[in-house]
């Protein structure tokens, strides 16, 4: 799984420690720490967090820099909050929300079979009754992982199609409910307003669902995802983020700005487009995978 990460990851860590050709049991010098702010920077990690992260190394000539390094990067994305529950609720109902095109179905349908392979049953809402070729992408996936489709026509409302699924889960006592939208830009009201529909509107179908809000990130975008965050948030209530795409990106350092800006948990990377590129996210194997070479 470390090695998922690494590779994950490579683009940003090249960013990060390419120039200076890594950080193991280097002397700190003045010049190294310029060059490293600056790249830090250019991986989105954020300017405050940089300077904050340099200065820390720069008080610090006693320790190898790289566990310096790797101590604060974990410290700043490890924001200790657990998911509600993960078990005891069936189903445990996960509504993903975002802007066209960032990775939602994809990460569903990867989450989907992660799910299955740890025994899980799991159905997938169809949300995204925009256009048909959605409810078909989201098929292709049920098939391909065991999971449940709950779908209604081209043009249906979603909070329905939200309602239905949930509806099924509690029926049939399943694992997971995982309902994709969809996609949104976060400046446009009235799609925002069927959002908050389509939330509550599950939780008349099973109280305390959605018991999750992911909104799914494309890292590509890095900081500029901050009004995605900041208005999805605003809507429903997130309670975690999913960074698709991570693998394509060396922005990946705005998993630190962003986990500092928002405190929103990161729950999920996506690391590529087959079927097993995802792992939950982990702050110490993120920050060990942006340093290690
Ligand atoms: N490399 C890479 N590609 C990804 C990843 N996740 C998704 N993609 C690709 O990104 C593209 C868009 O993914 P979708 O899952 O359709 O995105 P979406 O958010 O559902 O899009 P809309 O429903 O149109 O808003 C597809 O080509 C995916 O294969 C990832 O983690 N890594
Ligand atoms: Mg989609």
């Amino acid at each position: 799984m470390f090695n998922r990460f690494k590779k994950g990851l490579a683009k940003t860590r090249n960013g990060i420690l390419g120039k200076i050709g890594g950080i193991f049991g280097k002397k700190i010098d003045e010049e190294l720490l310029e060059q490293l702010e600056e790249s830090l920077i250019n991986a989105d990690v954020g300017p405050v967090p940089a300077a904050e992260i340099i200065e820390t190394l720069r008080n610090n000539k006693k320790d190898d820099p790289a566990e310096i390094l790797k101590e604060e990067i974990c410290r700043r994305v490890n924001l200790d909050i657990a998911p509600q529950n993960g078990n005891s609720t069936r189903p445990y109902v996960i509504l993903f929300v975002g802007v066209n095109g960032t990775g939602k179905t994809t990460s569903i349908g990867k989450l989907a079979w992660k799910f299955n392979q740890q025994k899980k049953s799991v159905i997938l809402a169809a949300g995204d009754t925009f256009r048909a070729a959605a409810s078909e992408q989201l098929g292709l996936w049920a098939d391909k992982t065991g999971a449940q489709l709950i779908q209604s026509g081209e043009g249906a409302d979603p909070a329905s199609v939200a309602f239905d699924a949930i509806k099924a889960g509690v029926a049939k006592n399943a694992d997971y409910v995982l309902i994709d939208t969809a996609g949104r830009l976060q400046t446009r009201v009235n799609l925002m307003e069927e959002l908050k529909k389509i939330h509550r509107v599950a939780g008349k179908a099973m109280a305390g669902a959605p018991h999750e809000v992911w909104l799914v990130l494309d890292a590509s975008i890095g900081q500029n995802s901050f009004s995605q965050v900041e208005l999805f948030n605003q809507a429903t209530n997130l309670t975690g983020l999913v960074l698709a795409k991570l693998d394509g990106t060396s922005k990946g350092g705005a998993v630190i700005a962003i986990s500092e800006k928002y405190k929103v948990p990161v729950r999920y990377v996506g690391l590529g487009e087959a079927v097993d590129d995802i792992e939950e996210f982990s702050p110490e194997q993120f920050a060990t995978a942006l340093v290690e070479q």
